[in-house]
């Protein structure tokens, strides 16, 4: 009785096991579930030898050059059919005359140069293309017609340079199109009109230079728009106004000098916004329309020399601003950052800022913001900082200083203690060094004790404020040039709440200090063009958009 049933379970869990392996060809594992994967060099056409039961077949990295008429045949339960990774140039006419089941066909990384025209025509049900990562340089407009059940199509990593505008007419299930990868100069502007599903277009790393008016209207389910790496110089009026259920838009690495007004208005969903790596020149004072959810902004490696003051106002949602590597950027507005409160990272790093409002740091943004994590503030022409600028970022995690001319006297007093209480949070402290006087050269600021400025208290009684005459002009040197800065004579520093400089002794840059600012002076100067090749420790900087790191041609 035991083993009778022992014999049963036995034969129920093992006998598919056994049909299966049995018809298994050589170079393939089969499992029980309808799995065929078979791989290698052997393969040069689909093994006659299946198990019955195939649902899915993939051939990766056969062997196979030709699809023919009879190479499908009999397979009536398959239903995915997968050949990757071969030498496939050919298919058949009638190749898929005799599969018309199939739901999924993918036949990505081949040779496939041409297809004549209507190969897929049999497949009236099915649900994804994908013939990427082939030779393909055009594609005949009724290629896909009467595929409406179609979710995705992958053409992307091919030789494309254009399309016809019918060639996605009727696909109205299509919900992910990729023809990124390929030389498609311009789009018919009514190419994507009717694929009113489409959560996923990805059309980056191609050669467009223009965007038409209207081309995405009917993309109104549209979740990504992917458009990087192009060569697009303008964009047309209200061009993603449909797109109102978009969450992530990439135009970064393209040619925009401009950015029309409100640009970026009915998208209440966006998340993620790129537009970096454009030679922005300036952006309109009305271009974020309301977007509580965004949660991160790219924008550096662009021209623009100033932004608007209400940039962020519409963007509260706002984590990460990456606002640097813009080397005219001068200036910041003094309210730029007033409406950001979520705020956990900021790069303001080489940019060419020469003065920062004082407003910017104190009602607003380093005072306000207990959530930021990291700051970095590397690389500009910061002589000192007063010593509680940090003190209400509470869980302030990494700080970098580095690449600014320290101006080690009685004014580093605080922050210089404030450094030494928070080793670990000023990341490159090692490097935040005395650029003067000449005494303190080359020292740290965190090494600077306490003790060394008693002198001042005595200083600070027999004057209300003190003067600290600095050398004029700083040598800065790069692997590449020596430049003389501009003269960059410290400003005096006070306790006091106001004070007036005679007028000679006001550099050119700072024609609009405030000097109430906490009792000291911030100062920023002009930043050396070269240092961002010496800029190793990239921390809190995401250059993701920045780097061409190509995704992988073949899924
Ligand atoms: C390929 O075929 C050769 C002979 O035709 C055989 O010796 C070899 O084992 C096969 N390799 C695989 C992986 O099946
Ligand atoms: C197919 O081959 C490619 C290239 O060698 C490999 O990266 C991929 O993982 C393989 N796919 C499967 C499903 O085995
Ligand atoms: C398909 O099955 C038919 C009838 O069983 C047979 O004549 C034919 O040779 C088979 N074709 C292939 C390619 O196996
Ligand atoms: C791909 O096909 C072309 C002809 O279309 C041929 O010249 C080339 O050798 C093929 N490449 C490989 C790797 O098979
Ligand atoms: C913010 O968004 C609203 C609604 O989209 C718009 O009316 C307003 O002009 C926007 N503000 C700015 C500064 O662009
Ligand atoms: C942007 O700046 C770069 C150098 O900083 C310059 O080569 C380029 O011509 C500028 N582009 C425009 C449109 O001004
Ligand atoms: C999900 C979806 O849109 N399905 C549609 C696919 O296309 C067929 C035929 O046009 C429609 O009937 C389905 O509703």
């Amino acid at each position: 009785m035991l083993y009778g049933t022992l014999w049963a379970i036995l034969v129920l869990f093992k006998l598919p096991h056994l049909t299966c392996n049995m018809r298994c060809p050589d170079s393939c594992l089969c499992n029980s579930n309808g799995n065929v994967d078979c791989v290698g060099d052997n393969i040069t056409d689909i093994p006659k030898q299946l198990p019955l039961q195939t649902y899915r077949l993939q051939l990766n990295e056969t062997n196979m050059h030709i699809l023919n008429e009879q190479s499908l045949a009999n397979r009536t339960l398959l239903l995915r059919f997968l050949l990757t990774h071969s030498q496939l140039h050919t298919i058949h006419p009638r190749a898929f005359h005799v599969a018309p089941q199939l739901k999924s066909v993918k036949l990505s990384c081949n040779n496939l140069s041409a297809l004549s025209a209507q190969v897929f025509s049999p497949l009236t049900t099915l649900q994804q293309l994908s013939l990427d990562g082939n030779q393909l340089k055009t594609i005949a407009p009724d290629m896909f017609e009467g595929l409406v059940w179609l979710q995705q199509l992958d053409l992307s990593s091919n030789s494309l340079s254009s399309l016809a505008s019918d060639v996605f007419d009727g696909l109205t299930n299509l919900t992910f199109l990729h023809l990124g990868m390929n030389s498609i100069k311009k789009f018919p502007p009514t190419i994507f009109h009717g694929l009113t599903n489409l959560r996923q277009l990805i059309i980056y790393y191609n050669k467009l230079e223009v965007l038409d008016a209207g081309m995405f209207d009917d993309l109104v389910n549209l979740v990504e728009l992917k458009i990087h790496f192009n060569k697009i110089t303008s964009l047309p009026p209200q061009v993603f106004w449909s797109l109102r259920n978009l969450e992530q838009l990439t135009l970064s690495s393209n040619q925009l000098q401009a950015i029309p007004e409100k640009s970026f208005y009915n998208m209440p969903k966006l998340s993620t916004l790129t537009i970096s790596n454009n030679p922005l020149l300036s952006l309109p004072d009305q271009l974020m329309g309301h977007m509580p959810d965004i949660i991160e902004l790219y924008l550096y490696y662009t021209n623009l020399t100033a932004v608007p003051g209400n940039l962020f106002a519409n963007m509260s949602g706002l984590q990460r601003i990456n606002l640097h590597f813009n080397n005219k950027l001068r200036e910041l507005p003094s309210d730029l950052f007033c409406c950001v409160p979520k705020l956990m990272k900021l790069s303001l790093k080489s940019n060419n800022l020469h003065y920062l409002h004082p407003q910017l740091f104190s009602n607003n943004i380093f005072l306000g913001l207990e959530h930021v994590l990291a700051i970095n503030l590397m690389n500009n022409h910061l002589k000192t900082l007063p010593g509680n600028i940090f003190l209400s970022n509470t869980v302030l995690g990494a700080l970098t200083l580095s690449g600014n001319p320290w101006n080690c006297v009685c004014s580093i007093r605080g922050i210089a203690k404030w450094i030494r209480d928070n080793e670990r949070v000023v990341r490159d402290r090692d490097r935040v060094i005395c650029d003067s006087p000449v005494n303190r050269l080359h020292q740290t600021v965190g090494s600077l004790s306490d003790e060394l400025f008693n002198v001042c208290d005595a200083t600070r009684i027999r004057s209300r404020y003190f003067s600290t005459q600095e050398p004029t002009t700083h040598i800065m040197s790069t692997s590449r040039q020596t430049s003389a800065l501009a003269s960059t004579t410290t400003p005096p520093t006070t306790i006091s709440t106001t004070i007036q400089l005679a007028p000679q002794q006001i550099p050119r840059y700072s024609q609009t200090w405030n000097l109430r600012f906490m009792g000291v002076i911030l100062r920023y100067g002009k930043i050396m063009k070269y240092l961002i090749s010496y800029n190793q420790v990239i921390q809190y900087v995401t250059l993701s958009q920045a780097k061409p790191i190509l995704p992988l041609v073949c899924s």
